[in-house]
């Protein structure tokens, strides 16, 4: 599976992209958050990719809630996962973590392959 964040075309200011709550979910009902898995590689424009934190290091903040589990990543970037046996579904709560304030705008795109 391939997580994609891009810049919106407007450029990759503040662009603090967070997979809040990113996980898979199994035929099983087990759920396995995509932070406790090792990811193939990822790209990204800026930082180190943030295993259940922000790109900046904080608690992932979408809106004002925060989440315990998630990715917190830079547009332009990409991140590869191997989708694990039994996995039926994926889910995530998407957004500019509040620690870019206004300034980020970013598009989110998902390929199951
Ligand atoms: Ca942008």
């Amino acid at each position: 599976m391939k997580l994609v964040v891009s810049d919106a075309g407007d450029g990759t200011r503040e662009d603090h992209a967070d997979w809040a709550d990113a996980k898979f979910i199994t035929d099983n009902n087990e759920i396995i958050y995509l932070s406790d898995l090792k990811e193939i590689n990822y790209t990204q424009g800026w930082n180190e990719l943030g295993k259940d934190k922000s790109v900046a290091g904080r608690i992932l903040t979408l809106n004002g809630v925060e989440y315990d589990k998630g990715l917190g990543t830079h547009a332009n970037g990409e991140i590869l996962y191997t989708i694990p046996a039994g996995a039926v579904r994926f889910e995530s709560v998407i957004g500019v973590d509040d620690e870019a304030r206004e300034n980020g705008s970013v598009q989110f795109i998902v390929y199951a392959k």
